[in-house]
């Protein structure tokens, strides 16, 4: 009974501007929301965790003084994921150093180490990542000379989260 009603309906249809622009709306709109939704399934797959997004907390900033007259020093933080699913730390930045990168440390069975720059490192959901001179660190090049109690900004970029800004303060090598 409706259906010569919507016949009618369709041959009246006359193809304004405003009406196509509608309608292009009507099919974009969908084809985003389903490539977010695609995006939050890969990050659940990996993980095999609930639903959640990763949802990571930074603490415990801290750079080691630089030895007298140098750059090179490190950086280290504590990045808790107390989401349903996995992220990786891809990046630190900041405008007090010159550069900052990832680095890996391995404790070898003859007791000597080695690091080795590493392009990002995971925090799978549930857990911490501890950042510490024998594990994972930020290898920094500061640009001005520094004191112990110094604070400086830094930003951490993640795979799948916003970046957040973390402070970091200045202590004496091992503290
Ligand atoms: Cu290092």
């Amino acid at each position: 009974m409706t259906a010569p009603a919507r016949r009618t309906a369709a041959e009246g249809w006359i193809p304004t501007r405003r009406r196509l622009h509608d309608g292009l709306l009507a099919v974009v709109a969908p084809l985003a929301a389903f490539s977010v939704a695609l995006g939050g399934l890969t990050a659940w797959t990996a993980s095999g965790a609930a639903g959640a997004p990763p949802r990571l907390e930074i603490s415990d900033g801290r750079v080691f003084l630089p030895y007298n007259g140098n750059v090179d020093t490190a950086a280290f933080f504590r990045i808790t994921n107390s989401g349903g699913a996995d992220d990786r730390l891809v990046s630190v930045t900041s405008a007090a150093v010159d550069s900052a990168m990832l680095s890996r440390h391995v404790r070898h069975d003859s007791g000597a180490g080695s690091m080795s720059m590493v392009s990002s490192v995971g925090l799978p959901a549930g857990e911490t990542l501890a950042m510490s001179a024998s594990t994972v660190d930020v290898m920094v090049k500061v640009k001005d000379r520094r004191q112990v109690g110094d604070v400086l900004p830094f930003v951490l970029h993640f795979r799948h989260s916003d970046p957040v800004e973390a402070l970091a303060v200045v202590v004496r090598p091992g503290g």
